[in-house]
């Protein structure tokens, strides 16, 4: 009884293991720990691209990037940039109110009041907001 249990637990394990990049070809959903919670016959998520590929080319640029939270105090169309007052980056910075640099998606939906987070860079003498997200107001 025992060693037909561990002969499962070790059959699956093999299956978790390779069933993944086998079923990744055909676009199944092979049950892998991420297909989980999918109804049967979705694609599996292991084939699926990576989410932000943007992102992760981005990360490969060398560019140190800094996860941050603020408020925008004032959103500046002419500056291509928001007026942030952000928290404490450990090790970074202070808590403070700042200028971030933005992409035109992002000033174009910014909002005084907005609490966001983002990545935020250093670009020569300015300061860059990447990954913008509204987490609220
Ligand atoms: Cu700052």
């Amino acid at each position: 009884m025992n060693s037909i249990r561990l002969l499962r637990r070790s059959l699956s394990l093999v299956v978790a293991l390779t069933a993944p990049a086998l079923f990744a070809a055909e676009g199944k959903n092979c049950g892998c720990d991420c297909c989980k919670d999918r109804p049967k016959g979705v694609a599996c998520c292991c084939n699926e691209p990576a989410a932000t590929p943007a992102a992760t080319a981005k990360a490969d640029d060398g560019i140190k990037r800094y996860p941050l939270k603020g408020v925008i105090m004032s959103v500046r169309a002419d500056l291509s940039g928001l007026s942030v007052k952000h928290e404490e980056i450990p090790g970074v910075m202070r808590a403070m109110t700042m200028m971030f640099k933005v992409d035109a998606a992002t000033l174009k939906v910014a909002q005084k009041g907005q609490v966001i987070t983002g990545l935020m860079s250093r670009r020569g003498n300015e300061w860059v907001l990447e990954d913008v997200k509204f987490v609220g107001k």
